[in-house]
C-alpha cells in the first residue's frame, strides 16, 4: 500500500509548501477521528450558541476548529486562514505563499446522531505577499484555486484530495496511523440514478428544480422507479457517496435561504474543484460554480455536483425557459 508521502515522493512534491499544509490536515484529522471515536458523549453536545452564520455552533465544530488551526499555527507557508467557525479571517505568516478557506466541522447537524461527518478544505495562492493580508484576498474565482481536499469521518476515515488535474483517495489506517492510497485517479460516474436534495424545501425552490426533482421521480415504461433518492444532510457523505456510485446533489435556493445554504468559498468551491478533476462540473443552476467571484467571505450559493450527464439534464431545465 502506497502511505501518502510516498505517494507525495512519487510526485516530486514531499519538500513541497503544499505536502507541508496536507500534513497538517492529515495531523489534525487523525486527532478529529480520535475525539470522534473517543466515546465521550460530552463532545457530541451543543454549545447552546450561535455563530456568525445565525447557525446553533456544536462542541465538535469548535473542537474541530481548534485542531485544525492548533496543526496550522506553525505552518510559515500559511499567510491566512478563514474558517467558517471563524467571523473574521485569521493572519499567519506574512510570507507565506498560502492561503487556507474551511469549514472544520462539516454536516453539525448530524453529529449528536451518530451519522458521517467532514472536514472540508479550499488552497489557494496569496496573490501579492507585499501586500498585507485582507478578506479580498479570499473574495477569488474558486478556478485559482491550487488544491482541494476534504475528510471524511464514516465507517471509515477517507481524505480526498483534488490536486494537478486528479483526485486521489487515501484511508486513515489506525493501525499505522497513516492514510494510504485506496482510490487511486478517481472519476465521477459521468451517470447516475441517485439524486440527493432536502425536499423539506421542494416548495420554495425555483420551479426549475421542482420539475427535475418530478422528472427524477419518474417511472419506466415497466412503471419502475428510475432514479433513487438519498439525502444524508452532510454535504462531503452525500457528495462523497455520488463521486462513488454517480448522483446529483442539490442544494437551491429556498424561501429560507435565498442565497443558498452552503457557503461559496469553503464548502462549494473545493468540492466543485474536486468533481471538476474528477470529469465532471458544478454549477448555481446559471453559472459554473469555479466561475463565481465572491464579494465577501461567508457569502453562501446555490449547489448542483455529480455526475456530468445528470448536472446537464438539470441544467437543460433552465435553459427549456
Ligand atoms: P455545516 O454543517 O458545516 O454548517 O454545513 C452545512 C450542511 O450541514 C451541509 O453539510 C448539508 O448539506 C446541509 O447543511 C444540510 O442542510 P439542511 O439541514 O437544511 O438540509
Amino acid at each position: 500500500m502506497i502511505s501518502l508521502n510516498t505517494f507525495f515522493k512519487k510526485k516530486n512534491l514531499l519538500e513541497s509548501s503544499l505536502f507541508k499544509i496536507i500534513d497538517n490536515i492529515c495531523s489534525g484529522a487523525k486527532m478529529v477521528n480520535e475525539v470522534l471515536l473517543s466515546g465521550n458523549p460530552e463532545n457530541f453536545k451543543s454549545e447552546n450558541v450561535k455563530n456568525i452564520q445565525n447557525e446553533d455552533v456544536q462542541k465538535l465544530d469548535l473542537i474541530a476548529n481548534n485542531i485544525f488551526l492548533e496543526n496550522f499555527k506553525n505552518n510559515f507557508e500559511i499567510n491566512g486562514i478563514l474558517s467558517e467557525e471563524n467571523e473574521k479571517i485569521i493572519k499567519g505568516n506574512s510570507h507565506g505563499k498560502y492561503l487556507i478557506a474551511m469549514d472544520p466541522l462539516d454536516g453539525s447537524s448530524n453529529i449528536s446522531v451518530n451519522i458521517p461527518v467532514g472536514s472540508i478544505f479550499s488552497i489557494l495562492q496569496k496573490k501579492n505577499l507585499s501586500v498585507s493580508l485582507c478578506e479580498n484576498d479570499f473574495l477569488v474565482k474558486g478556478k485559482e484555486q491550487e488544491c482541494a481536499a476534504y475528510i471524511l469521518y464514516g465507517t471509515s476515515t477517507i481524505l480526498i484530495l483534488a490536486l494537478n488535474n486528479e483526485v486521489n483517495g487515501f484511508t486513515l489506517n489506525l493501525n499505522k496511523n497513516d492514510f494510504f492510497l485506496t482510490f487511486p485517479n478517481l472519476q465521477i460516474p459521468e451517470e447516475g440514478n441517485i439524486f440527493s436534495i432536502n425536499e423539506g424545501n421542494i416548495r420554495s425552490v425555483d420551479k426549475e428544480i421542482f420539475n427535475y426533482v418530478e422528472h427524477c421521480k419518474g417511472l419506466n415504461p415497466e412503471g419502475k422507479r428510475t432514479h433513487t433518492g438519498r439525502f444524508i444532510g452532510s454535504l462531503v457523505a452525500d457528495f462523497h457517496r455520488n463521486m462513488m456510485k454517480g448522483g446529483i446533489f442539490i442544494y437551491p435556493k429556498t424561501s429560507d435561504k435565498p442565497n443558498g445554504q452552503l457557503r461559496l468559498i469553503y464548502e462549494c468551491n473545493p468540492i466543485a474543484l474536486i468533481a471538476k478533476f474528477a470529469g465532471s462540473k458544478s454549477s448555481d443552476g446559471i453559472t459554473s460554480i469555479l466561475e463565481k467571484k465572491p464579494k465577501s467571505i461567508h457569502e453562501r450559493t446555490a449547489f448542483i455536483t455529480g455526475s456530468t450527464k445528470m448536472v446537464d439534464e438539470l441544467l437543460s431545465f433552465y435553459k427549456n425557459d
